[in-house]
């Protein structure tokens, strides 16, 4: 554990709650806050944070909480991990913005480099980097269109692609989302998917069932690209039944259609391989890298088939800030680290130890309806006993539960009734077990 730059004591990897929560600083805070920022921007948990290390956040209360959520899975391999603290503070020092299509810098192409080495696929490729997930999608769109001369643009029931006006509309989920916000950006049809809990299908008949739709109400000939979550991450963790993914960038290599696979929430060894796509044998043509990319800065990147990369004339692709020289070199930092310190090995550790702690919460609860997630990124479905009807109310007590006592844990799913689990690599396994202690109370209370 190294100090803080600011020469502060090193954050113990503890739970530890010393006020109500929130506590007083807290409240103050989020008293100036409903002043002066909208209520459009809400907060799971107004805790105001101080600082973080590793899998624990302090609040401005001195209250710790360990991190089951890692804002959204974007600090993996750790809140101010060493290296990514050094890299961009040393970048910081040297240049902080020329702008690439100004004048260029190595760590854009570093980037690229690693982007190109550790992405599904033995061919020539290439990356552009951008600044957030949404833009990240939207430029996927505008890279596929322009190479297939197609506009269509196809996604999945339970999708979540961004805020932007394009992404909400390749967004599944209307609350909070969408309503109210239209008219969406045309041409974007949602198919149906692969919920295995849900629907009870296999891969080979999801798929068929999703390329039926296709064709029947689109056409592959219209398509431009097919856009998926090989794990659907806001979409309740979902995980699509063994083959069908496969069978669907089977039938866009027969049909033309840019397969993209969106690794922005299960991307960079959240699931113990660098994408989620490996695990099920997918080439995506396109894969799209944001969050835990740069360690929590914000950087995002679209990689592919370097003929499907260069439609785009010269000048097509861009943005101010996009590939910010801070933010690349904490990616750099971020690659180096998970090759030179192991870090593809934590996903299947934490899924060794979360795993049967939520299965054995299956067993004694019988609203949890289904438990599944691949390495750091696990989660298990609420539902009213002995039924699928989704639980929100029990997700949200149980959240709140937890909060209270110390463990910051995030919700998911179309109906609100998921409760996922993507700590940071740096999470030990005591303390993954002393957080699951906790569900386990929460849900004993219910
Ligand atoms: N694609 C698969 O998970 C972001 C958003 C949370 P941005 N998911 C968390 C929220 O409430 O805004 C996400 C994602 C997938 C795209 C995005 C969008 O990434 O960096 O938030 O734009």
């Amino acid at each position: 554990m190294t100090d803080t730059l600011a020469g502060r004591p090193p954050i113990a990897q503890e739970r530890r709650i010393v006020t109500a929560i929130p506590g007083p600083r807290s409240q103050e805070l989020e008293a100036r806050r409903r002043a002066v920022v909208p209520v459009g921007v809400s907060s799971a948990l107004p805790v105001y944070i101080d600082r973080a290390h590793g899998a624990i956040v302090v609040d401005v209360d001195g209250n710790q909480f360990i991190d089951l959520g890692a804002g959204i899975g974007v600090t993996t391999i750790g809140h101010t991990d060493a290296a990514v603290v050094a890299a961009a503070s040393s970048q910081l020092a040297d240049f902080t913005h020329v702008m690439f299509t100004v004048t260029p810098y190595e760590s854009y192409v570093r980037v690229a480099e690693l982007l190109a080495e550790h992405t599904p696929g033995d061919f020539a490729k290439k990356t552009v980097l951008l600044n957030s997930g949404a833009e990240a999608v939207e430029n996927a769109v505008k890279i596929a269109r322009k190479h297939t001369g197609r506009p269509g643009v196809a996604v999945l029931e339970h999708s979540y692609h961004g805020r932007t006006n394009l992404t909400m509309a390749m967004t599944h989920k209307a609350m909070p989302y969408k309503l109210g916000f239209g008219p969406f950006a045309p041409d974007v049809h949602h198919a149906p998917g692969s919920y295995p809990f849900r629907d009870g299908l296999s891969g080979a008949e999801a798929a068929a069932r999703t390329i039926a739709w296709l064709e029947k109400t689109v056409g592959a000939a219209d398509l431009a690209c097919l856009v998926v979550e090989p794990i659907q991450g806001e979409g309740g963790f979902v995980v699509p039944a063994d083959g069908y993914l496969l069978a669907l960038q089977e039938w866009c290599a027969a049909t033309g259609v840019v397969f993209v696979a969106d690794e922005i929430q299960s991307g960079m060894a959240r699931t113990g391989r660098y994408f989620a796509s490996e695990h099920s044998g997918l080439v995506p043509d396109l894969v799209l890298s944001a969050k835990g990319i740069a360690g929590g800065l914000p950087l995002a990147a679209v990689t592919g088939r370097a003929e499907i990369m260069d439609a785009s004339h010269p000048g097509g692709l861009g943005g101010t800030f996009a590939g910010n020289p801070v933010a690349a070199a904490a990616a750099v930092a971020v690659f180096d680290s998970i090759r030179s310190r192991g870090l593809l090995a934590e996903g299947a550790r934490i899924e060794g130890v979360l795993r049967p702690a939520l299965l054995g919460l299956q067993r004694r609860f019988d609203r949890v309806g289904d438990v599944r997630g691949l390495g750091a990124m696990l989660a298990m479905e609420l539902v009213t006993p002995g039924t699928f009807e989704p639980d929100p109310a029990a997700v949200t007590a149980v959240t709140a539960y937890a909060a209270q006592h110390g463990v910051l844990l995030l919700n998911a799913g179309t109906w609100g009734n998921v409760i996922r689990f993507l700590p940071s690599l740096a999470i030990g396994d005591e303390l993954l077990i002393e957080a699951v202690g906790v569900i386990e109370e929460a849900l004993a209370a219910l």
